[in-house]
């Protein structure tokens, strides 16, 4: 460690699907949290580790925020609000494509209450002209006072190394909390079952990804044919959505078995065995002890 080394956590919000999830992944070089095209796609508060020479930053993807319809939803609001006060920075990330929003306005009142330097972000945007972000930079302006605007393309990597120098420079000095070869403070299990849940969110659409859980049962160490055996149960709300997931003579539950498991061999760095079930649970998303059982707890 060198001296004048520099830590400290930074907490990602902003509307769902502005990036957050995307940005997180590529600081931290591994995938760790989920993302896709649809929102509400991160549910818990995940932290990426970033370490080098002189620094470690802690990243925190939070769920997006927005108006809640369910408890699931009273939850993750409140994972992303609660971490708000309790970092070093805030980055409140946004869609070059799209302009200020009422989403943002409900952002900005809760921000407006943070002490905490904020830095805008304005991501995605390799799909804008130039052109288009000043005018963007104008109209945040005048609603807040930020530490920095900055921005950049998670996707493919334009301006995200300037953006962490930004960082460093403005964390504190302090100790290396997370040992350097650490990555996320989630277990693997954790992980394991959000890569499951992910391809669910790719291969279905309407109300099945927001109505799935994924609770892994079973991990057990390598067999005689040195692979990972995981059981795990894709929990839903109605039968219907069972017949779904499974599909035509188990056609669906093979496709997001076969992608999930090589997610997971990526992670584990071993051959797995991936069993996969579907069980009803009716409207688990607001009965507290279900939300409890399946990880959302705060
Ligand atoms: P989150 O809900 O804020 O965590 O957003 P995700 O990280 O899940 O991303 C939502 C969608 O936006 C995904 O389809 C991403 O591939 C896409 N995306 C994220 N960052 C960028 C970017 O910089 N450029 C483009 N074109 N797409 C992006
Ligand atoms: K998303
Ligand atoms: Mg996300």
């Amino acid at each position: 460690m060198t001296e004048n080394f520099k830590s400290g956590f930074v907490t990602i919000v902003g509307r769902p699907n502005v990036g957050k999830s995307t940005f997180m992944n590529r600081v931290i070089g591994e995938k760790i949290a989920i993302m896709s095209d649809k929102p509400q796609t991160t549910r818990n508060k995940i932290q990426g580790v970033m370490t080098d020479k002189e620094s470690q930053i802690i990243f925190i993807d939070t769920p997006g925020i927005h108006k809640p319809k369910h408890k699931l939803g009273d939850f993750m609001v409140n994972v992303a609000e609660n971490t708000l006060n309790e970092v070093d920075a805030v980055l409140f990330m946004i869609n070059a494509e799209e302009g200020y929003g009422r989403g943002d306005q409900f952002i900005l009142e809760r921000l407006k209450r943070v002490d905490q330097p904020i830095f805008l972000i304005i991501n995605k945007i390799d799909q804008v002209h130039p052109d288009q972000l000043l005018p963007l930079i104008d109209q945040y302006k005048e609603k807040m006072e930020f530490e920095e605007i900055i921005p950049i393309s998670a996707l493919e990597g334009n301006n995200v190394n300037h953006l962490l120098d930004v960082l460093k420079k403005h964390l504190p000095e302090g100790p290396q909390f997370y040992p350097e070869d650490q990555i996320t403070d989630h277990p693997e299990r954790f992980v394991i079952s959000e890569f499951i849940r992910e391809k669910v969110l790719h291969l279905t659409r309407e109300e099945i990804p927001h109505s799935v859980a994924v609770v892994i049962e079973g991990i057990e160490p390598r067999d005689e044919h040195n692979k990972v055996h995981i059981q795990a149960a894709i929990v839903v709300e109605r039968k219907s959505q069972k017949g779904i997931i499974i599909g035509k003579q188990g056609s669906m539950l093979k496709e997001i078995g076969k992608r999930a498991r090589k997610d997971i061999e990526s992670l584990l760095g071993s051959k797995v065995y991936l069993e996969l079930w579907v069980k009803v649970q009716k409207d688990w998303r607001n009965k507290q002890i279900q939300l409890s059982d399946f990880g959302y707890r705060e």
